[in-house]
């Protein structure tokens, strides 16, 4: 049994200054580096998935809805799609990157950047039972990692104040659907 911290895209373009911007996005990579630095040592594993898109098709559009189209954002290989610089690098033991041809909010629809390996049977191969999610966005990817997390079979933990929200009403009432779904909100 085995417990692992999953990092949810807390990228540049999701922070303030990048492309599609969430209000706390600064705020609460400041707060995941400091919990990196006080919490490491509590987690067997700590990964952290990446928006990393090449041609994700009508996922990007210049009249964006900001539901299903967005900005250009965490396109491959661009300082916006980098970890924001808060986040403690040195300290995640894979990361997992989506949505290169296609819209993909969920971590679980990410591969591993040094094995072909997606982000759950990574886990199960390390006797990951229990996951503690944090990141962006709370209503978009935190919302759809967590719900595939619970899925999959994991004990999953939304550390609410870690996340941030494209729109705090969604963001607010993702966390219930969170929640309903047997997530433990902390
Ligand atoms: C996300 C909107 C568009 C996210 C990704 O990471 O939550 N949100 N693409």
């Amino acid at each position: 049994m085995a417990r692992a911290l999953i990092i949810v895209d807390v990228q540049k373009d999701f922070c303030p200054g990048g492309s599609l911007a969430t209000e706390r996005g600064n705020e609460v990579a400041g707060k995941i580096g400091a919990f990196q630095q006080s919490h490491a040592r509590d987690y067997d594993a700590v990964v952290a998935t990446q928006d990393w898109h090449i041609d994700p098709g009508e996922h990007f559009s210049d009249t964006p809805d900001y539901k299903d189209s967005w900005p250009v954002h965490c396109a491959a290989n661009t300082e916006g799609a980098a970890m924001n610089e808060h986040i403690n690098t040195d300290t995640i033991d894979e990361f997992f990157r989506k949505g290169h041809y296609t819209a993909a909010y969920s971590g679980f629809e990410g591969t591993a950047t040094s094995e072909d390996l997606l982000l759950a049977p990574w886990l199960k191969g390390r006797d990951v039972t229990e996951v503690d999610i944090v990141g962006i966005a709370t209503d978009h990817c935190v919302r759809a990692t967590t719900l595939d997390a619970l899925k999959e079979g994991f004990t999953v933990r939304v550390l609410t104040s870690m996340c941030s929200a494209v729109s705090f009403e969604a963001g607010d009432r993702a966390l219930e659907e969170m929640h309903e779904a047997g997530a433990i909100l902390v």
